[in-house]
């Protein structure tokens, strides 16, 4: 048996080997298990865009996101549940991963309004009132079947005053013991995980505080969110030198909405283990490619009788058998397939980075990974 097809009856994280501060680890579960670090491509509506499910397996994903905002709305938590569950619906028998909603109702609703209660918003597809409460966020993840599971919170974008980033941080650490209360009424909840999420902006005292409350409430799992919300990479790793220590260390940890190649070899450097990202996947559908040789820009002119695929060592088809002048063909006539085969490209780059970065953390080897991954992306490969 692989380990990733490995399960647990009860859901437990299981630190394998650490080099420096970056942790090789397992979060296993009934529905299998996530080897980490992860990275989780992100599945919003119940698919990842221009993605069969089969391909996303197969390149090495363990667990995909599912987004509790997009699905309340359409199709509805009640009939994703009527229909067997959002791994039965998406035909992902493997572990699922739900957002809570607070976020993309920040980002995407009109009209909302926030209280302590929750946040009530108008549908961005038709307009129609909703209210999100922490134990309606938690009881619409259990309607999906998510094996973990986010608390609602508040992320404030950045720049913000220190008061409002204060206030959304106690406000998340207050929705986080309601949601505590709401995950455990659900009968199954020793195989499943509810995730704390600290908050507290640019402002490491803030930070300590949220991680340090959180870890009191003894949660199986803790997100950094709030991160990656307008500050410069510099400030977001420094928060993160800060953060993780504060986190226990027998529980994983996963940045929220993170990142570039490069954010996520330098946040596995400090203690992440888990990430999720839209960027390989809506990069892949406007023409951009991840490679080992950095991004590249499949519209450029430059491609456009350049024999030469993005990745000949590549495993994924996408990277190894098309031109960079079919693939440029493609983007620039706006055809379904371009967007099909650089998404394919992305996710494909992605798993195996994070697979390097394992299988680098078990040799004892993270730092010198690091340093030539970060090389060959700044050679480039012309
Ligand atoms: N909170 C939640 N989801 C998120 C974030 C957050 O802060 C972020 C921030 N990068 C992305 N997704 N619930």
């Amino acid at each position: 048996m692989t380990e990733r097809e490995q399960t647990s009856a009860d859901l437990t994280f299981t630190v394998k080997a650490t080099d420096g501060k970056a942790r090789r680890g397992a979060l296993s579960m009934p529905r299998g298990t996530i080897r980490t670090p992860a990275y989780m491509p992100v599945g919003t509506a119940g698919t990842v865009k221009a993605m069969y499910m089969d391909q996303v397996r197969d390149l090495g994903a363990d667990v995909i996101l599912g987004n509790t905002y997009h699905l309340m709305l359409r199709p509805g938590a009640e009939r994703v549940s009527k229909l067997g569950g959002l791994h039965e619906f998406a035909r992902w028998p493997h572990p699922i991963l739900t957002d809570s909603g607070g976020f993309q109702v920040m980002s995407l609703s009109q009209l909302r309004k926030l209280s302590e209660t929750g946040v009530t918003f108008q549908s961005h597809i038709d307009g129609s009132k909703y209210e999100l409460t922490p134990e309606r966020s938690i009881e619409i993840q259990a309607l999906l079947d998510s094996d973990i599971q986010m608390q609602l919170d508040e992320c404030i974008a950045l720049p913000a005053p220190v008061s409002e980033i204060e206030r959304a941080m106690e406000l998340s650490l207050r929705w986080a013991e309601r949601c505590k209360s709401a995950f455990l009424t659900q009968s199954d909840h020793n195989a499943r995980a509810m995730f704390g999420i600290v908050q507290g902006g640019d402002n490491e005292a803030l930070r300590v505080k949220s991680a340090n409350a959180l870890k009191d409430m003894d949660l199986k799992g803790y997100s950094i969110g709030g991160l990656a919300v307008g500050e410069p990479q510099e400030v977001m790793l420094a928060m993160l030198d800060v953060t993780c220590p504060e986190l226990p260390e027998e529980k994983p940890r996963y940045l929220m909405g993170v990142g570039t190649p490069d954010d996520l070899l330098k946040s596995i450097a400090r203690g992440v283990d888990m990430f999720d990202c839209v960027m390989p996947t809506r990069a892949g559908r406007h023409g951009t490619a991840f490679t080992r040789f950095g991004k590249i820009n499949l519209r450029n002119a430059r491609h456009a009788e350049d024999h030469r695929p993005l990745d000949e060592k590549s495993d994924c088809p996408a990277a190894r058998d098309y031109s960079r002048a079919y693939l440029h063909h493609l983007v620039r006539s706006n055809e379904a397939l371009g967007g099909m085969l650089l998404t394919w490209n992305n996710l494909s780059y992605y798993q195996d980075l994070m697979q390097g970065a394992r299988d680098a953390i078990e040799a004892a080897a993270y730092a010198d990974y690091q340093a030539a991954c970060s090389a060959a992306w700044e050679r480039g490969d012309i």
